[in-house]
């Protein structure tokens, strides 16, 4: 067992106000790997990158920056679940980092709040500290391998994208997700543009839903013509549009075509290391998990 690491635990907004069953899960799962998590108290907005940044950068920047120093005081690495708030946090640093009278121009905005600053703190997404364990002590945790079980992972934009600032191998193909998939006894599958947006992010799913939903449509369609049983993703907002796109399609073609349980990759794996359906928020989902957690559960 590795030495247990500690982390400011950055929600964002969709997690706890849409998915606290996710959130659950992720509060459950990563301490029994070792990763402690601690509240980062007074946390805002991160802001979302793909709108509040596009509206006024100083401000997004200013905003990031308030959020990681609240990690910075906490003397923790800050680590989120999110895509969108991993992309806001190590877009900020990278700013910060490389142009210094970014770092002063926001000092400046910090005076007289008592807010201090240096930037000297990292931020991380989830899957990566997993994933810095290793495939094979994951393996190791497995109790209830999840054999059978063929799954279409969603990486999302953020996660790996601009790869500059990214820790990923420099490839257009990544497998870090599938590996982590398969290390559950599960299968990752290939399907179809697996590295397309899900249609949500960049303000898409807020100012057009039906451009939004089609452009779901079009994944959950590749997703399901490969054979998916079930879809696992790392972000709350392509979680949301997951869950939310399928009700609404369904609704608009008046038939029950798209049934795609929606798994985040905590939960799956929480499933493989022998937890409970409710501890991990899975009897809480929008796309009933019923049928599939009955096949696995058995
Ligand atoms: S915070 Fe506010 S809207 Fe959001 S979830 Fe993730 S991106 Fe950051
Ligand atoms: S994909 Fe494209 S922009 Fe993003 S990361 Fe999460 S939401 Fe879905
Ligand atoms: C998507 C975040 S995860 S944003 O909508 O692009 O800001």
């Amino acid at each position: 067992m590795t030495e247990a690491q500690t982390y400011s635990f950055f929600l964002g907004c969709v997690m706890p106000n849409r998915f606290p069953n996710v959130e659950k899960s992720i509060r459950e799962v990563l301490p029994r790997l070792g990763i402690e998590l601690e509240d980062l108290e007074g946390a805002s907005c991160c802001p979302a990158p793909g709108v509040i940044r596009s509206f006024s950068e100083p401000t997004w920047l200013a905003l990031a920056s308030r959020n990681l120093a609240l990690a910075e005081k906490a003397g923790h690495d800050l680590i989120t679940g999110c895509n969108g708030c991993y992309g806001t946090f190590k877009e900020a640093l990278a700013t910060l980092h490389e142009n210094p009278e970014r770092l002063t121009e926001v000092q400046k905005v910090f005076k007289g709040l008592g807010i201090k600053f240096t930037g000297n703190v990292d931020a991380k997404h989830l899957i990566e500290v997993i994933y810095a364990l290793g495939p094979e002590e994951i393996k190791k945790r497995v109790t209830r391998p999840l054999t059978g079980l063929r799954v279409a992972v969603h990486y999302g934009c953020h996660l790996l994208k601009p790869s500059k600032n990214r820790p990923w191998k420099k490839t257009e193909r990544h497998t870090f997700l599938d590996e982590l998939v398969e290390a559950t006894g599960a299968e990752s599958i290939r399907y179809r543009d697996k590295y397309m947006c899900c249609g949500a992010g960049g303000g898409v799913r807020g100012s057009n839903v039906p451009v939004s939903i089609d452009i779901a449509r079009e994944k959950l369609d590749n997703m399901l013509e490969a054979g998916a049983d079930v879809l696992v993703d790392v972000c709350s907002f392509c979680h949301l549009q997951f869950e939310v796109s399928q009700p609404q399609l369904n609704k608009e073609l008046g038939e029950n075509r798209y049934q795609l349980p929606v798994m985040y990759y905590t939960q799956l794996l929480g499933l493989a290391m022998g937890l409970e359906p409710d501890q991990l928020g899975l009897n809480k989902h929008v796309v009933s998990t019923k049928a599939l957690l009955d096949r696995i559960l058995g």
